[in-house]
């Protein structure tokens, strides 16, 4: 395989625990493969040349461990990651796999919920610092309802907000320099997830009481789930200057979770999607949030999380090469792209108002009949993602 392809910790590819350790365990069916140790996994995603490895405190620590083995478990994580020089750019907590979590945790109907999702919170932001991570993420995993009365949503939204000013103000006093990431989802596993979306999320961080602190990590599948486009989703997080992190998977449509290795699923948004972020100067970790087909074994564990990266650098070649092709360059103009980066009215509304171009002698009909030439472009685009071109 050629060389280029060939990931380098440079390229600041990263995976969660959750990730390669997923067992396979579906609502339908039990677990196909044993356990990972996170041992195992930092050294193998090393050596297949990732830059970092990510986690939720109970991927790493099981649920309810004694102090003592909890204190064994993250000398020995450590160890690892000196020994293979992985970093932990990132960490979250589980707030929906324990029955405690039914209805949800920041946001659960019952205030005593609320209070342990925050204090297990804490405490594991302290190991994220601890390990170096800069970026906590926070999936609203159970925070919803299959009801219209079981969630008050307005109610449940200024718990949401609580929480987050809380979480804001722990790190702020620690002096931690850590900022959050909200992951939006729609569904799954509630009938209907609050912040569904990377637009519900931004509007949410704006009501917060240090909104610098906050930002998104949205999650490729999640947003196309709801049916949307996703560099879309991901250019206005930019905008926003939102894009704290992201998670990178492939999803085919409005459907379950998929949680496809990248480069599956819609192949399209994936190669808009690599060529928005390598040139809109995104540069935090590239983070896969997959799940290894159950049907296969640790072969197929290794196989997709070398592919996650190899999908994403041969997709970056391709954006680059349909950047660097004359035809291309002109065709972006034939589509006036370079006019929509001009501002409309840059002499201000005075000087509209009194422009008669602009309206009075401005001739619809010519204007309409002007060919925007996007077929062309397009077309350029898909001869480069198949390398046609
Ligand atoms: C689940 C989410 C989850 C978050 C981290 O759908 O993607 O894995 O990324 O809790
Ligand atoms: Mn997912
Ligand atoms: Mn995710």
């Amino acid at each position: 395989m050629p060389e280029r392809f060939s990931p380098r910790p440079e390229d600041r590819f990263t995976f969660g625990l959750w990730t390669v350790g997923w067992q396979g365990r579906d609502p339908f069916g039990d677990a196909t493969r044993p356990a990972l140790d996170p041992v195992e996994s930092v050294e193998r995603l090393a050596a297949l040349g990732a830059y970092g490895v990510t986690f939720h405190d109970d991927d790493l620590i099981p649920f309810g461990a004694p102090e003592a083995e909890r204190d064994t478990i993250v000398k020995r994580f450590r160890a690892a990651l000196d020994r293979t020089g992985l970093a932990v750019p990132m960490a979250t907590t589980n707030l929906f796999t324990h029955p405690v979590f039914k209805d949800g945790a920041f946001t659960a109907n019952d205030r005593d919920v609320r209070r342990y999702a925050l204090r297990k919170t804490l405490r594991n932001i302290d190991l994220a610092v601890e390990l170096g991570a800069t970026t906590y993420v926070a999936w609203g995993g159970r925070e919803g309802a299959e009801s219209g009365a079981a969630k008050d949503v307005q109610v449940a939204l200024d718990r949401m907000k609580e929480a987050f000013d809380l979480l804001g103000e722990y790190v702020t006093e620690q002096g931690y320099d850590l900022r959050f990431a909200i992951e939006p989802k729609p569904n799954e596993p509630r009938g209907d997830i609050l912040l569904p979306t990377i637009g519900h999320a931004l509007a949410f961080i704006e009501r917060l009481e240090r909104p610098e602190l906050v930002g998104v990590n949205p999650e490729t599948g999640h947003e196309q789930m709801a049916g949307l486009n996703f560099p879309h989703g991901i250019a206005q997080a930019l905008w926003a200057g939102k894009l704290f992190h992201i998670d990178l998977n492939g999803q085919s449509g409005i459907k379950y979770d998929q949680d496809f290795r990248f480069g599956a699923g819609d192949l399209r948004q994936a190669f808009w999607l690599v060529d928005l972020l390598e040139t809109a100067g995104y540069t935090g970790p590239r983070h896969f949030d997959f799940k290894p087909v159950r049907t296969d074994g640790f072969d197929g564990v290794w196989e997709s999380a070398k592919n996650c990266m190899r999908n994403y650098l041969i997709l970056k070649e391709r954006a680059a090469a349909f950047r660097a092709d004359p035809e291309v360059q002109a065709a972006l103009t034939a589509s006036r792209l370079d006019e929509l980066a001009v501002p409309t009215a840059a002499d201000g509304l005075t000087a509209l108002l009194a422009d008669p171009t602009a309206y009075e002698t401005f001739d619809v009909d010519t204007v309409a009949a002007r060919s925007m030439a996007f077929e062309r472009l397009d077309q350029l685009a898909l001869d480069h993602l198949l390398g046609v071109r």
